[in-house]
């Protein structure tokens, strides 16, 4: 009988992976199908991907950066009101692609065609996640998948 193979096969290299959410509001609105396809189309690969409901407990642990800033309260409000999708993505120089991909955090800023761009309506509501540092991508990966949930 051939051997179970449980060992994941992860053979990206930290500095191509990013870790990124689909927000409540963009998933609300239905754009998560659209959002998706503008990354793959952007040359990312997908290495995970989850539809999750996060509670506060967790949404408070992935944003404690943010604890002492006058918006987490309403932060974590927003990012547990509804569903989102979780995703890593693989490609070369990922973090910083993908940051330009989303564009500013205030959609008000954010370059035209980049997915803030089309899909966020405010600085909270801003539709996407990116990891901003290569350190980050790796925690927050990890963070929400097991190594038996990455391909
Ligand atoms: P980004 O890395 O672009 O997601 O931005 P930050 O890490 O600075 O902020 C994380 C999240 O906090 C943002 F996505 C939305 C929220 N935020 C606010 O709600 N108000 C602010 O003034 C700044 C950030």
């Amino acid at each position: 009988m051939e051997a179970l193979k449980f060992a994941p096969r992860i053979t990206h290299n930290m500095s191509n992976i990013t870790f990124t959410m689909i927000k409540p509001d963009a998933v609300a609105n239905g754009h998560t199908g659209k959002i998706i396809d503008q990354i793959l189309e952007a040359g990312f690969t997908l290495q995970a991907l989850k539809y999750v409901h996060l509670s506060r407990e967790t949404a408070e642990n992935f944003y404690g950066i943010h604890r002492e800033r006058s918006f987490f309260g309403e932060l974590v409000d927003f990012m547990t009101s509804g569903p989102i999708v979780a995703a890593v993505l693989v490609k070369e120089n990922a973090v910083a692609d993908f940051r330009n991909l989303i564009g500013a955090t205030d959609p008000a800023k954010a370059a035209e065609g980049t997915i803030r761009n089309r899909f966020a309506k405010s600085i909270e509501a801003n539709a996407i996640h990116g990891s901003d540092s290569d350190e980050n991508a790796a925690g927050e990966a990890s963070f929400f998948f097991s190594a038996f949930e990455r391909f």
